[in-house]
């Protein structure tokens, strides 16, 4: 990684006086860039004078999975993708979330934000996860939106947004605006026995692996959408399968693969976080117990279990596009919304970290224009998806959007390389709850438990077992020859 220092920052927000942590990651680079070239590029993509030179919009493919990491070999079982997408396209090395939790990090790739000018803070209707005001405001203004109008033909199948279908927030009736074909999750990621809005309609799911299970109700999907509408119009589809995500539930047939695998012991992995780390990482019991450990590989083991059907749901749309002869005028992106820590740090499992176990996550595009096989080692981010798509369809990004464009990199425009980001903002805000949340993983034993003498002093708020709250530290790190951040 090319990170040569990392600055904990922490700030007294702008609104409501929230305390909020920040974390920027200055990357080494020249600005070297040619800059006669640079605003040659830009206007040409910029302006839309493609269009006016015949450009014809592409068609874009997003898989989003849930939690998927990178650190922890999170792409190792997806033999499949890896083979299509790395061997076949790009790969980013050093693609982050800019916030370590699901509903937040998905309203930044949606409106191609940081969290500080989106808001939506954390999972819970009040911290504006697919809220009222969230619908009322910026979710008229995500990416799919400007696709629309760009009359592209819009599909969304899978997990949207955490709170997403709850009667306070519209309940299944809310169809998100800009999307065609609407067949979202209610609420959180589940396998089985789950709640789907199909175009406003609610649809009950149960337990049969062959019609249930909900990565591959998603690929019964895939087929009819793209021969009807691949003709038609440029489409986007957006695929966000609940893989790998708790309650890590593979399907029979994947049950028992990985039999013999252990999470990975990485440097940190058991490490108590001591004194040199934020107070949260002083607090998880340590060693780890045996029964911890055993839960912590049993999860892992599952978690690449789930992650055989996301496999399968990426070669079914390559043999698709293929089939209806499509491919090369299409771009596959496959990502997560964040990443994932199983011991680290005597961390038991979950995310909301600063560290790269939580914010590393992968990327790879597949698509016209890529040169097979390539890697990318500049940072690009969550916040950048928004304006990446739009710039491919020859949208020029609005302003409120912070991320930027990473076409340049995905096509190797050199020239634009040089001119790159050098730094970025993490930021989490915590969640009010102390005690066990229904839905996360409960360990006897396992947990972090925290006085409420130890709360008050720390900032008050902790979500037990979840190693969530706000930093009250200024904090330098140094990345660049501590990978495990084991000693910063
Ligand atoms: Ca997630």
């Amino acid at each position: 990684m090319k990170c040569t220092k990392l600055e904990l920052y922490w700030m007294i927000g702008s609104w409501k006086f929230d305390m909020y942590q920040m974390w920027i990651l200055p990357f080494t680079t020249k600005f070297l860039a040619n800059r006669c070239v640079t605003v040659m590029w830009l206007c040409l993509w910029t302006t839309g004078l493609q269009v006016a030179w015949g450009f014809t919009p592409p068609n874009i493919i997003f898989v989003l999975t849930d939690d998927q990491d990178v650190e922890l070999g999170g792409m190792e079982p997806m033999l499949k993708t890896r083979k299509l997408l790395e061997e076949g396209g790009v790969t980013f090395e050093n693609m982050f979330v800019t916030t370590p939790l699901c509903c937040p990090s998905r309203s930044s790739i949606l409106t191609g934000q940081y969290v500080h000018n989106h808001r939506v803070v954390n999972n819970s209707v009040s911290g504006n996860c697919s809220s009222q005001n969230w619908q009322a405001s910026l979710e008229k203004k995500t990416f799919i939106t400007y696709l629309k109008k760009q009359n592209y033909t819009t599909f969304y199948a899978g997990k949207y947004l955490n709170q997403y279908g709850r009667h306070s927030v519209g309940g299944v009736q809310h169809i998100p605006p800009g999307w065609d074909t609407w067949i979202g999750l209610v609420q959180n990621s589940r396998y089985y026995n789950y709640s789907l809005s199909i175009n406003g309609k609610k649809v009950k799911h149960g337990s049969n692996p062959r019609k249930d299970y909900l990565t591959n109700l998603i690929v019964s999907n895939i087929s009819q959408f793209l021969k009807e509408f691949s003709q038609k119009s440029p489409f986007f589809m957006m695929l966000s399968p609940p893989a790998p995500h708790s309650p890590f539930t593979p399907v029979p047939w994947y049950a028992k693969n990985f039999s013999t695998k252990l999470a990975p012991r990485t440097p940190n992995f058991g490490v108590y976080g001591g004194k040199e780390k934020h107070w949260l990482l002083q607090q998880p019991p340590h060693p780890l117990s045996n029964e911890v450990i055993k839960n912590i590989d049993e999860t892992f083991r599952n978690r690449w279990r789930t992650l055989l059907s996301v496999d399968d749901l990426v070669q079914k749309v390559f043999h698709v596009l293929k089939r209806i002869k499509a491919l090369n005028n299409t771009y596959i992106f496959f990502s997560s919304d964040n990443g994932f820590h199983l011991g680290q740090f005597s961390l038991p499992q979950d995310k909301r970290q600063l560290y790269e176990f939580d914010i590393r996550v992968p990327l790879l595009v597949r698509g016209p224009g890529i040169t097979p096989g390539t890697v990318v080692k500049k940072p690009v981010l969550n916040i950048d998806f928004a304006a990446t798509f739009l710039d491919l369809a020859g949208i020029k990004k609005p302003g409120f959007m912070d991320g930027t464009s990473f076409v340049p990199l995905i096509k190797n425009i050199t020239s634009l390389h040089e001119s790159w980001r050098t730094e970025f903002v993490v930021e989490h805000k915590g969640e009010s709850v102390v005690g066990p949340v229904k839905g996360c993983p409960q360990y006897p034993n396992g947990g972090v438990k925290v006085s409420s003498k130890t709360l008050k002093a720390n900032g008050g708020t902790l979500m037990v077992n979840d190693i969530i709250s706000i930093v009250h530290h200024v904090v330098d790190f140094i990345l660049t020859s501590d990978p495990g951040f084991l000693t910063n």
